[in-house]
């Protein structure tokens, strides 16, 4: 019997790509060119599966044209490139990868505001620019992250993980803000307490960002909130460009209204707002919360067990629709 025919849009693992042949007939892309979509309409012409990454919008118009498609595996958490309800209209599924990335996420969540609040990078450059020539008593002089409170905003299992860190690691005081309060029993697990948006805001000496996009979400943080914030404060996004006001916070950090920010994502990445690249009050990564090693394979591997599950067996195992 001919194999069925699949596409994996970007570069991958040979492993995953070796896994996925024993079940596919399958349409690689190692050279990880960038497809527009129209390209990627054509490729998916024959194409029953499609493994994605989190970057190719899946829409009611692709879907038109792709009349053969059936499943859309993200090997990501974050599926906001899916717009399910066309999907679902057209009777394609989409999954994610949930439980792959939760504690590498957070240990990421952990470097960036480490980095943030302690200046590494911004002193980083200062020494490799050949500045550094004495000690001083102010010389980067940080906030501290040990005992002081951290607010997250967004509490599912990465900002529960980020909140134990927090808590049992550094002995920091833990408060939280989300669309509904944990039970008691979790937050007592993350020794975390609920508090309105405006009080995390205002009280917050670290505040973490891990909510999942949506037209809810969008600009989560801007400038009214920028302005409810200390101006000792560290603000982190390792969520999703979009939740921050980019242009609002870079307008924070260049007046000193807020310390510092930690970003992992950005608002049109990979283009970045040219104002964050000018403060020097920043930390800034191209969306590597995720990146080990482990991690992304055990987030391809899930991508494979949907796409094989579902359309060898007629069930994936995380379907989002
Ligand atoms: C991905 C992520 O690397 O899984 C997610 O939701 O944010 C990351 O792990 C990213 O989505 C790639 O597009």
């Amino acid at each position: 019997m001919n194999k069925q025919k699949i596409l994996v849009t970007r570069a991958i693992f040979p492993e995953t790509l070796a896994k996925l042949g024993r079940y596919f007939d399958v349409e690689s892309n190692q050279a990880d060119d960038i497809w527009t979509k129209q390209q990627l309409i054509d490729k998916l012409q024959d194409k029953v599966g499609a493994f994605t990454f989190g970057l190719e919008r899946i829409d009611a118009e692709l879907l038109a044209a792709c009349p053969t498609l059936k499943i859309c595996a993200n090997m990501t958490v974050g599926y906001n490139n899916f717009d399910l309800s066309a999907m679902t209209a057209a009777g394609v599924i989409g999954t994610n990868a949930p439980d792959t990335l939760t504690e590498t996420t957070a240990d990421f969540g952990f470097a960036l505001l480490m980095a943030t609040a302690r200046r590494v990078t911004e002193s980083e450059h200062f020494l490799r620019a050949g500045k550094w020539k004495s000690w001083r008593f102010d010389m980067f002089a940080g906030s501290d992250v040990h005992g002081s409170t951290l607010g997250i905003i967004g509490m599912g299992k990465i900002g529960q993980a980020i909140a134990k860190r927090g808590a049992f690691g550094f002995g920091m005081k833990v408060i939280y803000n989300n669309r509904s309060r944990l039970d008691v029993a979790t937050e007592a697990a993350c020794k975390a307490r609920y508090v309105s948006k405006t009080e995390l805001l205002q009280t917050a000496d670290h505040i973490m960002l891990v909510v999942p996009y949506s037209a809810e979400s969008h600009h989560t943080i801007g400038a009214s909130e920028l302005a409810l914030m200390k101006p000792t404060a560290n603000l982190i996004n390792l969520a999703r460009g979009g939740i921050v006001d980019d242009a609002a916070l870079a307008v924070a950090l260049k007046n000193q209204q807020i310390a510092a920010a930690g970003l992992d994502v950005f608002e049109g990445e990979p283009s970045v707002h040219p104002d964050l690249l000018t403060v020097p009050n920043i930390v800034l990564t191209p969306h590597i919360a995720s990146s080990t090693v482990p991690t992304r394979m055990a987030m391809a591997n899930k991508a494979v067990d949907n796409l094989v599950g579902f359309l060898l067996h007629g069930r994936a195992v995380s379907a989002l629709n």
